[in-house]
């Protein structure tokens, strides 16, 4: 895929989906309408400044005392109408926002959706789904889906209060500990779409991104059997493998058929990946080595600790990682 890192618009402005569109066309209804009375008071203010500006010229001009304007009291029309008029707007934007909420925030999934379940950690991501034959299949940071299909996701959190958000994709929902959230996500048509975490999270957190690459059913239907099947790693980089479980990388890594820590993100088909450290760094060797040797010194304050481990077995590792695709 070879995306660059951070390239693509995440406005709200620039929907790619049923709900987004709706928060759109809601957002700028409410901004129209408010917009629609700031010209008419600002309107008013201006015709009562410029009129009393010229009634004060001409009383000079003629030397004679500024009058006082005509005082009104108790008009019946006026204040008719400046408390209905704003019941009118309040009440219309009510209805409209409630008419939004129901056909977005659904209780149920929307027909023919296809769950996904979404773990915050701090400070990453892990995605779950169920595989053709029943299996759970785990992958971290980039989020498949197919395009054009509805994406019933339930959202739980494994540390702390995070929030998941892909403005083109879908509204913002938080990601709580020991409560499941659900959240419709779309995708309209095939494509790469970023998002965020959206609620602080700890000193990481704004390097907690989130990349969903919506793809045609076919090529969604083949990376999913990918990345369920074993991952298949090569006799040449066995050095890097038994290094890998020798040391503390296995407690907190699963790869399949090697090792199950569940600490850190599932590593089964790494190089499948454009990135590591949630979205934020390229995939690369040079990037992944740095990692290795100090996570702390691309992501600072990260979970992952540096092993101070020799360069030729940081090297191995690389290689074992890259052929995990
Ligand atoms: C104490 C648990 C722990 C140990 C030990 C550990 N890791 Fe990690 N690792 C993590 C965590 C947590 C992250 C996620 C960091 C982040 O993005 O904030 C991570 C991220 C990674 C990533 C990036 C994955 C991605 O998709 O972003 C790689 C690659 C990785 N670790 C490899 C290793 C290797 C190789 C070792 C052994 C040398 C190792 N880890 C040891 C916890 C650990
Ligand atoms: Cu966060």
């Amino acid at each position: 895929m070879g995306v660059p890192i951070g390239t693509g618009v995440t406005s709200i402005l620039e929907p790619a989906s049923r709900p987004t569109r709706e928060i759109r066309d809601l957002s700028i209804l409410v901004v129209a309408i408010c917009a629609a009375i700031f010209v008419v008071v600002q309107s008013f203010l201006v015709v009562a400044i410029v009129r009393g500006v010229r009634a004060d010229r001409v009383a000079k001009a003629s030397s004679q005392p500024v009058g006082e304007p005509v005082q009104v009291y108790g008009s019946l029309p006026i204040e008719v109408a400046w408390t209905v008029i704003p019941i009118i707007i309040v009440f219309v934007l009510t209805m409209v926002t409630i008419r939004t909420i129901r056909e977005i925030d659904l209780t149920q999934p929307p027909p023919g959706a296809m769950a996904v379940t979404a773990i915050g950690h701090q400070w990453w991501w892990e995605f779950r789904y169920a595989a053709a034959d029943g299996a759970t299949v785990i992958t971290a940071n980039e989020l498949h889906i197919p395009a054009g299909r509805p994406i019933w996701l339930r959202l739980e959190s494994a540390d702390v209060i995070h929030s998941f958000w892909v403005p083109r994709l879908s509204g913002k929902l938080d990601v709580i500990p020991a409560k499941t959230n659900e959240l419709w996500i779309e995708a309209d048509s095939p494509g790469l779409f970023l998002g965020q975490c959206a609620e602080y999270c700890g000193t990481q957190h704004a390097h907690m991104l989130i990349r969903v690459y919506a793809e045609p059913q076919p090529v969604f239907d083949a990376w999913l059997a990918a990345q369920a099947s074993p991952p298949i790693a090569s006799p040449v980089v066995a050095e890097g493998r038994s290094t890998f479980t020798e040391y503390a990388c296995m407690n907190c890594h699963t790869i399949g058929g090697t090792s199950a820590g569940m600490f850190g993100p599932n590593l089964s088909h790494l190089a499948s990946r454009d990135t590591i450290g949630s979205g934020y760094i390229p995939l690369t060797r040079a990037n992944l080595k740095q990692w290795i040797n100090d996570p702390n010194s691309l992501k600072p304050g990260c979970n992952m600790p540096s092993l101070q481990l020799e360069e030729a077995q940081v090297d191995g590792l690389v290689e074992y990682l890259m052929t995990l695709k």
